[in-house]
């Protein structure tokens, strides 16, 4: 009977895997066919979903003989282009970009972003911002009324190694909840982002108001950027479990 049961567990939560990576595709590809025009520089983000973006990307480009510039957000961004072929650019050479497709961890009802599960947030959050258009990507487990209710595991904030540990204090003073120093899986040491800097993950105890929150924690000494991206995005794509993909601006 145990094993029954196991198997039974087991089976759906494949399904549900297999459902989020299709979900994924669906969203990444309905971005990049209604966003991405010739002639564009495009920024690339970072995760599991973007992957698909620039497969359709890459797909488009040598079909349609695309001309394309892409500005990575991270490392893995900037792999990701070169190993598709590709043009690859940055902020000096393309300050002002036509379009930025990323993923989130979570999207709430009025388009404010948790990101930064990759610890990418702050280039993430830079080439958002030089973009005309910032456009997010994600399947349905991302999809969120409130900030919390679906991704568990905090607002990531970037610090500065040294003041990692005055900042998360204050945090859980001003803020409540506590913000934990993110530890690389091995337990070894902490993360280091591609900047040589620390993550906070905030868990949060309650709602917010996003806006101040984020402001008033960036303006902590020692704090670089944080994962809350409060009215940035100009429209979201959630691929969902049916097959479809739901947009919401
Ligand atoms: C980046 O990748 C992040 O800001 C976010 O943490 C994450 C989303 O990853 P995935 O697409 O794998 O869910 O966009």
């Amino acid at each position: 009977r145990r094993s029954v049961l196991l198997t039974h567990v087991c089976a759906s939560s494949v399904c549900v895997a297999d459902m989020a990576e299709e979900a994924k595709k669906l969203a990444a590809y309905a971005a990049v066919d209604n966003h991405v025009q010739n002639n564009q520089v495009v920024g690339v983000g970072s995760g599991s979903t973007i992957v698909y973006a620039v497969n359709r990307l890459a797909e488009r480009v040598r079909e349609e003989k695309l001309n394309i510039v892409c500005v990575p957000t991270s490392f893995q961004a900037r792999q990701l282009i070169l190993q598709h072929g590709l043009t690859l650019s940055d902020l000096d050479r393309h300050p002002e970009l036509d379009v930025a497709i990323d993923g989130a961890d979570e999207v709430d009802s009025d388009l404010t972003l948790i990101k930064g599960g990759g610890g990418c947030l702050t280039q993430e959050k830079i080439v958002a911002g030089c973009a005309k258009h910032f456009i997010v990507i994600a399947d349905f487990r991302k999809d969120s009324k409130a900030l919390g209710q679906q991704w568990k595991k905090g607002v990531p904030i970037e610090v500065i190694p040294m003041a990692y540990f005055p900042i998360s204090r204050m945090i859980a003073k001003r803020f409540g909840g506590v913000a934990n120093l993110r530890m690389a899986v091995s337990k070894a040491g902490p993360v280091v982002t591609d900047n040589s800097n620390f993550i906070l993950d905030w868990k949060f105890e309650r709602g917010q108001n996003w806006k101040e929150v984020n402001t008033e924690i960036k303006m902590i000494p020692g704090v670089v950027d944080t994962g809350l991206f409060v009215g940035m995005a100009e429209r979201a794509y959630f691929g969902m479990e049916d097959g479809s993909v739901q947009v919401r601006d």
